[in-house]
């Protein structure tokens, strides 16, 4: 990939990141990221499909509950909007470029300041997807996916497509509208929908059964749009359970696989499940994976981590082997993403001042990643843990056991056989099983 600058050069200093292999002593050089090294098939670059989220990386200025922002951009100086968000593209683009990543992803109001003025706002999401057409045609960086934000605008504090009022609701599908044509034009593989305050604050005033149903609506008219203007890509909702709102709608992956297929659009909708969500629903992001993949619907995911001590969406980068291994496991066990990828939903600390930082985080979380992927490989091809999940249900391979699960057994019969004894204990061997990650690693 080429290296792609604007007029400024902003990450000066840094250039393109290379794969230097597990001894290079250069803190700015992939140690696992080798992106044409072939596992299970096919390169690194074409199973982890890294995407830069230009919310955290352009746009997140460090600012907390506590405090405004420590991260003073050098691209966000220039009084008028759109020569901002060039600048702000500028360096987006040769941050991403150095970064070798292949992909990005963003929200509307991430590309550009959007106003009260709904023609307005398309037209500025026109004139900046105009010139990020040709970053992309210039660098060969592709989009993952394009989203709408339906949650930081004061009008959506009582939710958006869920909104008790209808004027909201038209505002969420004007929004909607542009950022599905902003993803189209500029060819993004996939649409995210993310409910931030769709759900409720409290009950007392909250319709639950019509909201769900204005939800299920919403995602069908918009579904409806994105097909008639030609798009082919995947549509994911990304389930979190809580935050901003007390209780989000598409709380986990089982609840959002339920309103799918509740409301008849598991044709055209997948998952995008992300770390900290998961563990935020009191799952881990291991199970919400599986919960996912087991129904085919296993789209896409938004990489990050939280903190052990904190309950919010820290969205730390990810560092944890031993979790990333068995993240990987159930990814190449179910061949990979149903259209998506990996989007860095992650961001540096307040107090990560350094523009280096960004790259630091970055070389991190694919290194983790990279290293996670070759390590479950080498489980499935070198090590005895199929088989021995495998053989933990033998006993249903042949004879009762499987005319059971084929359904030619009735409740008597399972009585009658029950009257041969009492089963020997066999043990789970939890303990071995973590061994086998560790062992790899
Ligand atoms: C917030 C979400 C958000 C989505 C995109 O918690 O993770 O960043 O990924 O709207
Ligand atoms: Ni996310
Ligand atoms: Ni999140």
């Amino acid at each position: 990939m080429e290296v792609v600058t604007g007029t400024t050069e902003y990450f000066k200093g840094i250039g393109q990141i290379k794969f230097e292999g597990p001894g290079s002593d250069n803190p700015l050089a992939f140690r696992w990221y080798d992106e044409n090294r072939v596992v299970a098939g096919k390169p690194l670059k074409e199973w982890l499909r890294f995407a830069c989220s230009y919310w955290h990386s352009f746009n997140g200025n460090g600012s907390d509950p506590f405090g405004g922002p420590t991260h003073l951009f050098a691209w966000d100086q220039k009084a008028d909007v759109l020569d901002r968000a060039k600048d702000k593209m500028d360096a987006a683009f040769e941050f991403i470029t150095k970064m070798s990543l292949p992909f990005y992803c963003f929200h509307d109001v991430d590309l550009v300041d959007y106003g009260n003025d709904v023609a307005e706002n398309e037209r500025r999401l026109d004139a900046i997807t105009g010139y990020a057409l040709e970053k992309q045609q210039a660098s060969g960086v592709k989009l993952l996916w394009g989203t709408a934000n339906l949650f930081s605008h004061r009008r959506y504090m009582n939710g958006a497509a869920t909104n008790p009022d209808f004027r909201v609701v038209t505002h969420a599908g004007a929004q909607v509208k542009a950022a599905l044509d902003a993803t189209i034009k500029l060819g993004g593989e996939n649409y995210v929908f993310w409910g931030g305050r769709e759900g409720y604050m409290s009950l007392l005033n909250t319709n639950m059964k019509k909201e769900q149903e204005h939800l299920a609506r919403f995602l069908h008219l918009s579904r409806d749009y994105a097909r008639k203007q030609g798009f082919k890509g995947v549509f994911f909702i990304e389930p979190k359970p809580c935050e901003p709102t007390k209780h989000q709608y598409d709380y986990d992956a089982a609840t959002v696989i339920g309103f799918l297929r509740q409301y008849d659009l598991l044709n055209d909708f997948k998952l995008n499940i992300e770390v900290n969500h998961a563990t935020l629903a009191g799952h881990t992001f291991q199970h919400e994976l599986q919960v996912a993949a087991d129904t085919g619907l296993l789209g896409s995911i938004d990489a990050n981590r939280g903190d052990y001590q904190n309950g919010w969406d820290t969205d730390q980068f990810p560092n944890n082997l031993n979790e990333l291994t068995e993240t990987m496991l159930i990814i190449l066990e179910a061949g990979g993403f149903g259209g998506g990828g990996i989007n860095f939903d992650a961001k540096i600390r307040r107090n990560s001042t350094d523009p280096a930082d960004l790259f630091h985080a970055h070389i991190g979380g694919m290194d983790s990643f990279a290293r996670a992927l070759i390590t479950a490989d080498a489980i499935l091809q070198k090590s005895d843990y199929l088989e021995l999940r495998k053989a933990r249900y033998a006993s249903f391979e042949a004879g009762a056991g499987k005319d059971f699960a084929a359904g030619k057994l009735n409740l008597e019969a399972l009585r009658d056989l029950a009257l041969e004894g009492e089963p020997e204990t066999i043990s789970g061997r939890q303990e071995y099983y973590e061994n086998i990650i560790n062992r790899f690693i």
